[in-house]
């Protein structure tokens, strides 16, 4: 598909001149937090570092390493550094446990991101006035909000359902020729689900945007075939700024092309916290230079992915690609001294012909020992026996395969829950 520019300038900017950007972004902004903020200032001053010792990108790390538990700390706004009447909006992520985050947007933020995400949807091929229809929650999730903010800015025809009466959803992308629709990955399989059981296509639609949830490639592909979209994997998160802020992959679909002229990432060893080389995989770590109200420095993700290329892309865009998301290291599953990821379960599942794309992982613990379920949807004639084989060659052991028929296990709104622990 034939992609544009949103800010073609920029995108193709070369590296000397992204290197620079950031120069100065991570010099301004380290004095920014250092001046306007407590929190920053104590954690800078406890980690005996001060913004005048940060004076290019190979200081990058003498600075300490931020995490979620700092941002739930810090609840609700006590990591803010801009004043209280400049802030316009705010989102929020629950994540599983506790206190949650707020991230709070200044006008200037809300532009930030109403750029970065207006540069994924032109990556993906739109084009002024194509109707966008965009699934996610509008609410403190940031999905739908930032995919309405960017669509505004990339001049295209907002269809605001939100999740839910699916079948309203169709029909109206039927009677308004949507061309790009977005939504987390889940919400992509329910659109499907109820486009066979009501038997209709949607001739019109040409462009899928998805995120959010664990996304192996058997997945996109099912996407792609089940809508008859060409599938783009979109990535960002509430502590950066939200949907799209990190990127997407372009038309090549070789990586996750991040947005270097407003973030900093590096991948480290999750142990050590130490730089891996480009190409290993590790944790990613973002700095964001150009926000206002709550940039973060060095924000360890916890999410796993490895540089792909620092080269120019076939597409023209020099922005350094990373690979699709692995999966988060509070998703890795230990059993039986066997490590592995949602991910790869999804991976495995999805190419069993005959299996449904709704799967839930149960790891039950009972007095200390883990041991894994697999509850999967799949047609007549699928056994259990056919997803222990496929997923034994896959894990290197065998957790137990529960089928059931499509249609049974339960759906969200939102994120699904694909991982449940049960303890005994
Ligand atoms: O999920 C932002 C988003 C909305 C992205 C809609 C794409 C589409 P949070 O709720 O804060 O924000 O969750 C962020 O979700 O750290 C990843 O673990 C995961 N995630 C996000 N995008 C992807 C993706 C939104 N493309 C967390 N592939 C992140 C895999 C993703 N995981």
């Amino acid at each position: 598909m034939r992609s544009s520019y949103h800010n073609e300038r920029m995108e193709r900017a070369s590296r000397e001149e992204l290197r620079d950007i950031q120069t100065m972004g991570l010099r301004r902004i380290v004095r920014y937090v250092y001046r306007s903020n407590s929190v920053y200032r104590k954690l800078f001053d406890d980690h005996g570092v001060s913004p005048e010792d940060i004076r290019g990108l190979e200081d990058l790390q003498r600075l300490p390493m931020t995490n979620k538990e700092l941002l739930r700390e810090s609840y609700p706004m006590g990591l803010c550094c801009a004043p209280r009447e400049s802030i316009v909006e705010m989102h929020m992520s629950s994540g599983s446990t506790g206190t949650p985050v707020i991230m709070p947007y200044t006008e200037g933020d809300l532009e930030q991101w109403a750029e970065c995400m207006a540069r994924c949807y032109m990556m993906s091929g739109a084009r002024k006035g194509d109707a966008v229809q965009i699934t996610p929650l509008f609410g403190l999730f940031n999905g739908g909000f930032g995919m309405y903010h960017g669509a505004r800015a990339a001049g295209l025809f907002v269809i605001p359902t939100g999740p839910g009466n699916t079948a309203r959803q169709i029909k109206l992308a039927r009677d308004l020729g949507t061309r790009i629709i977005t939504g987390v990955v889940s919400y992509g399989v329910r659109l499907i689900e109820v486009m066979n059981e009501l038997g209709v296509e949607l001739p019109e639609l040409e462009i899928g945007i998805f995120g959010a949830e664990t996304f192996s490639d058997t997945m996109k592909k099912r996407i792609s075939a089940g809508l008859g979209v060409e599938v783009f994997d979109i990535y960002g998160m509430t502590e950066t700024g939200g949907v799209g802020t990190l990127g997407m992959d372009c038309e090549m679909h070789d990586g996750i092309h991040v947005w270097e002229d407003h973030y900093i990432v590096e991948v480290v060893d999750p142990k050590t916290g130490e730089p891996v080389e480009d190409g290993e995989p590790g944790e990613l770590v973002v700095t964001s230079f150009t926000r206002e109200a709550l940039p973060v420095i060095r924000f360890r993700t916890a999410d796993l992915t490895r540089v792909v290329s620092r080269e120019r892309c076939d597409c023209g865009r020099t922005h350094l690609r990373i690979a699709p998301i692995t999966g988060r290291l509070d998703d890795m599953i230990i059993v039986k001294g066997v490590n592995f990821f949602p991910k790869q379960v999804e991976q495995a599942l999805m190419q069993i012909p005959g299996v449904g794309a709704n799967y839930q992982i149960i790891v039950e613990d009972v007095d200390g020992v883990k041991d894994v379920r697999i509850n999967v949807e799949a047609e007549p004639g699928v056994t259990g026996y056919t997803v222990e084989k496929a997923l034994k060659e896959a894990l290197g052991f065998s957790p137990k395969g529960d089928v059931f028929p499509i249609g049974s296990l339960p759906r969200t709104e939102g994120k699904a829950q694909r991982v449940i622990h049960i303890k005994r």
